[in-house]
């Protein structure tokens, strides 16, 4: 599937004739994976698990050589390891449609990791996207406008001990729902979650997704920075005083801005959320520490940088927000990592 420019999206072009079928070939059942970072591997490990078939799309035949050195994925979950064999496949060796997609990549390379197996997409290929952050999704609707997207909010804690070694630490819960959300379908959603690995996992459907990734992105604006900044603990953002000052005056812009913005009813009070999830998660090193302390580039644009964006929109001044979101940016990135 050829993705929609800039030009298209504002075209009644976009609209493509439907090609390739998923319902006509054989591949339908196969989940192909873009992103083999722990929830990208633990997925295709928990698919894998269930029977389903899933296929992990790495960047280049280094991955495969990671991968067979391991001798497989290994998945190490209530202290017990195992290890499946996942098919690995760079875009390049992809010869089959692709109907069904998961993408757990970073938010900023969900437009990039798309294009790489874009060639092999159907035009109505199911998209799951397993990210954090928000913008993407609207990206991915403009770009790709035949296809049927879903997102999943997840609290799994899940990290890569080593490359294709998987330590799922904290079982969640994942809740998958169409966006946008006007577009969900009961038979659709039910007979989704029948092909995703509901005995491995636990997954949840919901016809209103769009609040719940508005609450998700406030509260990784709230903890995410802040803990990358004093390299601190979740749980440490209301243990040190200074720290916890700053939660607070972030939150108060945060709220102006999902006030204005017509957002504060369905996601509430931004401190009263940071609080809750700093406490359930006050041993978790945030996401945006991690790649922080892993030299990785950080998801800030999408997530920060959409309050900072809203903001903008709404005319609200948002001065923490918008130093933390240049300091952030600002920190060097290892494109190796
Ligand atoms: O989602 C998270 C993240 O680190 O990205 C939270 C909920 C903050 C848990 O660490």
């Amino acid at each position: 599937m050829k993705p929609n420019t800039a030009a298209d999206i504002f075209s009644k072009q976009s609209i493509m004739p439907r090609s390739r079928s998923a319902k006509q070939n054989l591949a339908a059942s196969a989940w192909y994976i873009l992103g083999a970072g722990a929830i990208g591997c633990l997925w295709a490990a928990s698919l894998q698990q269930q029977n389903i078939r899933a296929t992990l799309v790495v960047r280049d035949e280094k991955s495969i050589d990671l991968y067979n050195t391991n001798g497989g994925l290994s998945l190490n979950r209530d202290q017990q390891t195992v290890m499946l064999a996942a098919e690995l496949v760079t875009p390049t060796q992809i010869d089959q449609p692709i109907s069904r997609l998961i993408v757990a990549t970073k938010a900023q390379h969900t437009l990039e990791a798309l294009a790489s197996i874009a060639d092999n997409l159907a035009d109505d290929a199911t998209i799951l996207l397993l990210q954090n952050g928000m913008g993407q999704q609207q990206a991915v609707v403009e770009q790709y406008p035949s296809t049927q997207l879903y997102c999943g909010i997840s609290t799994d804690g899940a990290y890569v001990a080593s490359p294709f070694n998987i330590i799922h630490a904290g079982a969640g819960n994942t809740v998958i729902g169409r966006f946008p959300e006007q577009l969900s379908n009961d038979r659709q959603l039910t007979a989704l979650l029948d092909d995703l690995p509901n005995q491995q996992l636990s997954l949840e459907t919901s016809h209103h997704i769009e609040p719940l990734l508005l609450k998700k992105v406030l509260i990784n604006t709230l903890i995410n920075p802040l803990t990358a900044v004093h390299q601190c603990r979740n749980g440490d953002l209301l243990a040190l005083p200074d720290v916890y000052l700053q939660l607070q005056q972030l939150a108060a812009e945060v709220d102006q801005v999902t006030r204005a913005a017509g957002h504060y009813h369905a996601v509430g009070s931004a401190l009263e959320l940071a609080r809750e999830v700093a406490t359930a998660t006050a041993n978790n090193r945030s996401s945006m520490l991690q790649d922080r302390q892993a030299g990785r580039r950080t998801e800030i644009d999408y997530i920060l940088g959409y309050f900072c964006r809203l903001a903008e929109k709404n005319n609200i001044a948002t001065p923490l927000c918008d130093a933390l979101l240049n300091m952030v940016r600002q920190w060097p990135v290892n494109d190796q990592a």
